[in-house]
């Protein structure tokens, strides 16, 4: 089964007209939006070119929940475990949401706008909501809202060159998980250098989707000179990059200690937040299951739709929980999450994909050499 039924609820975005023109071929829903998941060419040729060139990314489905107002701050504290204390104005920060029981409500980039005013960029799962809730039930003096911003991602290593000749030179001073401001027809729009790939680009959160097709085609035009291609997330340079995915990766029933975001978690007491005391049990009593790679033979895989068994010998040892062919590393690759003490790098494995194929494999370090 394959294809899907399209109604108001599935939201276009502000560039869905154009990338139907240059061809899209599929979508996938994220945050009730559509995700531009394959054009003309492979994912394997995509890859190819994002790694050597440049690619124009409808990410709207990343949408911003807005917050603002004198206890904004104070908010987002409340949901994260990362000390956003640290974050200065004009600053990106990858923060964990997590509950009560330090359960993963999403991984959103947080941008701190002002000193009373943050957009959480999110992954797919209704942080809004959350944020209302907790809002409304502490009492707290924000609004929160979703504005009409709609990223468009500019990624590859000629993103910089076809950037800077398009917006002008102050786009180079941009450092990575920076933002700064382009002017488009007349109006400031906030570009960052940040992006779902390990090859280096930039994000424009468009704000007004009216401008949506004219900064599309802005692109487009200056890309030509830069071997520019219509593009989306690349499963393959994901998975080997190292970036994690909400919804494969984590859920509710996975914590940051477990996804390798142990480095975002403040468990010293120098801030309070929810779930604190909880991933501070975790902690000291030591996580079970960690992220993992795993590298994996017996020809290309299907979509990872459902969770893959890993095995040592006949104990059940983790799950795969995305996998593709790398043509680059010219087996499987894969992110999984291992049980101690399996999770070693070297460790052999077998990994039964979904096709029923019985594969044999190797723990590997995230991300991939
Ligand atoms: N960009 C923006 N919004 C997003 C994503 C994005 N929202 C959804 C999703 N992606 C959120 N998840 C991630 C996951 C990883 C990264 C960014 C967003 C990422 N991580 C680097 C890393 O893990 O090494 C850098 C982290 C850091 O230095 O703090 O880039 O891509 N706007």
């Amino acid at each position: 089964m394959d294809g899907l039924n399209m109604s108001r609820r599935i939201r276009r975005t502000p560039y869905t007209d154009r990338v139907e023109q240059v061809g899209v071929r599929g979508f996938s829903v994220v945050n009730h939006m559509l995700l531009p998941k394959a054009f003309a060419t492979s994912v394997e040729q995509d890859y190819w070119h994002l790694l050597e060139h440049v690619q124009i990314w409808d990410v709207s489905c990343q949408r911003q929940v807005q917050i603002e107002g004198p206890d904004a701050a104070a908010l987002i504290q409340w949901m994260t475990p990362r000390n956003i204390g640290e974050a200065e104005v004009g600053q990106c920060l990858y923060v964990p949401i997590i509950d009560d029981q330090g359960g993963l409500i999403n991984d959103p980039v947080l941008l701190k706008l002002a000193e009373d005013r943050f957009w959480l960029s999110i992954a797919d799962s209704d942080v809004q909501l959350y944020a209302l809730g907790l809002a409304l039930g502490r009492g707290m003096d924000v609004r929160i809202s979703e504005p009409d911003v709609s990223p468009l991602a500019v990624q590859g290593p000629k993103s910089e060159a076809l950037l800077t000749a398009l917006f002008g030179e102050h786009i180079r001073e941009i450092g990575f998980f920076r933002f700064g401001w382009i002017e488009f027809e007349g109006r400031k729009q906030l570009i960052a250098r940040s992006g779902y790939s390990r090859q280096g680009g930039f994000e424009i959160y468009l704000n007004g989707s009216e401008h949506g097709p004219a900064l599309w085609d802005a692109i487009w035009n200056a890309g030509q000179a830069h071997n520019i291609a219509p593009g989306c997330p690349n499963l393959i340079e994901r998975i080997e990059g190292g970036l994690l995915s909400y919804g494969n990766e984590m859920t509710r029933t996975t914590n940051p200690l477990e996804v390798g975001m142990g480095r975002y978690c403040s468990l010293d007491g120098s801030v309070d937040y929810i779930g604190r005391a909880a991933l501070k049990r975790i902690a000291e009593r030591g996580v079970d299951r960690q992220i993992r790679g795993v590298t994996f033979d017996g020809g290309p895989v299907p979509t990872c739709s459902k969770p893959w068994p890993v095995r040592v010998g006949d104990q059940e040892v983790g799950t795969i929980t995305s996998a593709i062919w790398s043509p680059r590393l010219g087996c499987n690759v894969g992110q999984a999450l291992i049980a101690q003490p399996f999770w070693e790098p070297g460790q052999p494995v077998t990994v039964q994909s979904q096709d029923e194929v019985l594969r044999t494999g190797t723990i590997s370090a995230l991300p991939f050499a």
